[in-house]
């Protein structure tokens, strides 16, 4: 059943007022994960969703930032690395805390929760909270051209895409002197190499040692954050209304945004990162150069273009988006984010397909249905194969097709061959499952 099996690894994964994406992999809160899954808690507990999100908020630094991980004090600091030791901060709320950011689809987050069961109260609570988030990014991380840029692989949330093998080059790995955590519950060929992780551990190394406050040798402009970043404000601006406040400046920044993606980013079929200190674009073929088809002002011939990207080099009718184009060289089906599918990415490209091409949005939410219960909610998946990787019981995997079969509806997108009422598709509805697994 695969809906109570989604709510089932959302509450196994709860911890009182947010959720760890995986038990063992990762058994802190982290920052985009929790945006994710909100929108699918929202579809069963509404209340936990927004608990979920202040929680995270509760973290925040006086400079705004979110940080990437609010660790859990209760877990022993050898369980994930780098844990609170190597980080050494402190939030205002004496929190212990990461250093560096996630894509910021918080407010698209907050607003689907309010969408699901509205409360304007909430939205007034977490507002605020949401606008210092995007200042932070503008006052510390805004190029003269207008866009976000991240200093290290982590804050785009696709760690070891190959987009970030050029920038990567340049960053002289660091000692030998931690252990990883991750190979103990992943196989290493479906994870970042040792070499990967010396570089990323040095990056975060010497951004911790400005102070949080310098870039250190990677600082690129990364479409999919941007688009995050763009998609905030016009989400923003609804909020303001709600709230009885001035849409307008946010209206404004997305539109500016949206610009400057257009002419900086994107090379006629999809869009680029950008390295900072040079200009030159990072040409790769990540999905994440699908995902800017979420901004609501994208000119229509600039989404079409990248519809047919996705239709010719990611398989768009056929494949669970894959994270990397299956026809770049690089691309490695089984290796974390250097070409399997995610179902947050899927549903990021799937949210700027709905109402330009409905038809392929459902298309693609039956791929991401297909992969799930051929493999469960398995952290990604060979997109030819659907063969699953990475941990088991994966948060934001469970809690995006909650999403998908409440837009959709469960009938809809069954696989072929199967009918209504069989197997694991014969279920209600969500928010009634959601009773039924607390029960
Ligand atoms: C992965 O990243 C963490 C570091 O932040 C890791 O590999 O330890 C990424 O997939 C990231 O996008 C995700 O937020 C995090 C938790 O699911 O895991």
């Amino acid at each position: 059943m695969i809906l109570r099996d989604a709510v089932r690894v959302l509450a196994s994964n709860w911890d009182g007022s947010y959720t760890v994406p995986s038990r063992r992999l990762y058994p802190h809160q982290w920052s985009w994960d929790s945006a994710f899954i909100a929108i699918g808690n929202a579809r069963w507990s509404p209340r936990r969703a927004r608990a979920e999100l202040l929680t995270l908020f509760g973290a925040q630094w006086a400079d705004g930032r979110v940080p990437h991980i609010v660790f859990n004090p209760a877990v022993p600091e050898g369980a994930y690395f780098p844990g609170p030791e190597f980080w050494r901060t402190g939030a205002p709320s004496g929190v212990r805390t990461s250093g560096i950011v996630q894509p910021p689809v918080h407010a698209l987050a907050a607003w689907k929760v309010h969408l699901s069961e509205p409360d304007p109260a909430f939205l007034r609570r977490i507002y605020p909270r949401l606008v210092a988030q995007q200042e932070f990014l503008r006052s510390a991380r805004r190029s003269p051209e207008g866009l976000i840029s991240i200093v290290h692989p982590w804050e785009s949330g696709m760690d070891n895409s190959p987009a970030w093998d050029l920038p990567l080059a340049a960053v002289r790995p660091g000692p030998l002197g931690f252990v990883r955590r991750d190979l103990d519950s992943v196989s290493a060929e479906e994870r970042p190499t040792d070499r990967d992780y010396h570089q990323y551990v040095e990056l975060a190394r010497a951004y911790r040692e400005s102070g949080y406050r310098e870039p250190g040798a990677f600082q690129v402009e990364c479409p999919l954050f941007n688009a995050a970043y763009g998609v905030a404000e016009s989400t923003l601006a609804r909020i303001a209304k709600v709230c009885g406040l001035d849409p307008e400046p946010h209206e404004r920044e997305a539109a500016a945004l949206t610009r400057a993606m257009v002419t900086h980013l994107f090379d006629g079929r999809l869009f680029q990162a950008r390295d900072v200190p040079s200009g030159a674009l990072l040409r790769s073929s990540s999905a994440a150069g699908l995902t800017p088809l979420m901004l609501p002002g994208l000119p229509p011939e600039v989404a079409e273009a990248l519809i047919g990207t996705a239709l010719d080099r990611f398989g768009l009718k056929e494949l669970p988006l894959p994270s990397y184009a299956p026809d770049a060289p690089g691309f490695d089906a089984a290796r974390y984010w250097r070409g399997p599918s995610w179902v947050n990415v899927s549903w990021l490209v799937w949210q700027g397909l709905r109402e330009r091409r409905p038809d392929l949005a459902r298309t693609l939410a039956e791929s991401v249905m297909r992969a799930v219960s051929r493999s469960g909610f398995r952290e990604y998946f060979d997109p030819r194969t659907l063969r699953g990787h990475g941990c088991r019981d994966f948060s934001w995997s469970a809690a995006l097709v909650l999403d998908l079969v409440a837009e959709h509806g469960l009938n809809a997108l069954k696989p072929p061959g199967r009918q209504a009422g069989q197997e694991q598709w014969s279920v209600g509805k969500v928010d009634d499952i959601g009773d039924h697994v607390l029960a």
